[in-house]
């Protein structure tokens, strides 16, 4: 080895080990895509009274042009996309309801892409069964196939004709509406295809299904005062 190609080989580890150094979620994506030193936790102050937000741990800000949703394991073309090319997919708008596993629920209009779309591109293999979805503040879940496709399930970058909000998991989460809002992810940094099915970070620590169904009970709208009304199981609509 020369000289030259011998210092050039140690600038390189250098500088290796500096990027190592100074990426602050090494565990996560591989991505450095965090902004500033706020952070977004759980809150129900000011308008969140109207929409509670739930965050496992806090996390700082995304910066949405640097972020990638990385798409892994069991497909064909795993690969990695900015938000723009996500924002580009064929869109869908639904109305529906986030129902917690702690009684309140509370309702938006959310618009984004279904799985099939990014599966065109990604192509799962015959033998994946679902997906496991990782998060900014280290949340995970898992979601079998079936549920993903489902006509209300919608992977999400839009809330009430505005970008989603750091708080309500910008910028891609999970809207599974006949499920409690823990099977539906925020802020997503990767999903993995899998061919065996995995727990979530919510039925790990909680006393909560890992299906995650609604089941029959009641429910306290944030939209209506918390007053009490009975459900009868499944995605509440109205
Ligand atoms: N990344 C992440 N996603 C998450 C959670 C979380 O802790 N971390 N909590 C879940 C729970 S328990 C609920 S009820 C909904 C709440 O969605 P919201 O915060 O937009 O109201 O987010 C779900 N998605
Ligand atoms: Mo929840």
């Amino acid at each position: 080895m020369g000289r030259r190609s011998f210092i050039r080989r140690i600038i390189i580890a250098l500088a290796a080990l500096g990027v190592s150094w100074f990426r602050p979620t090494k565990a996560l994506a591989g991505f450095n895509f965090w902004r500033g030193s706020e952070y977004v936790g759980k809150t129900r102050e000011g308008k969140y009274k109207h929409f509670y937000i739930q965050y496992y741990k806090s996390f700082k800000r995304i910066e949405g042009e640097s972020w990638r949703l990385k798409v892994s394991g069991a497909c064909e073309n795993p690969q990695n996309f900015s938000l723009e090319v996500l924002k580009k997919l064929p869109r869908q708008t639904q109305v529906s309801r986030i129902k917690c596993v702690e009684c309140w629920s509370a309702k938006a209009e959310w618009e984004g892409f279904r799985l099939a779309a990014l599966d065109a591109i990604v192509r799962p293999l015959p033998d994946a069964v679902g997906v496991l979805f990782r998060c900014a503040d280290t949340y995970i879940e898992y979601l079998p196939l079936d549920d993903l496709h489902h006509t209300r399930s919608l992977l999400v970058h839009s809330m009430n004709a505005a970008p989603l909000s750091d708080e309500h998991g910008f910028p891609l989460r999970m809207i599974i509406p006949y499920k409690y809002g823990y099977k539906s992810p925020k802020a997503i940094l990767e999903m993995e295809y899998l061919s065996q099915a995995e727990r979530g970070t919510w039925n790990r620590i909680g006393p909560y299904s890992v299906d995650g169904t609604i089941l029959p009970g009641y429910d306290h709208p944030l939209d209506r005062e918390k007053k009490r009304r009975k459900i009868s199981g499944g995605e509440i609509f109205d």
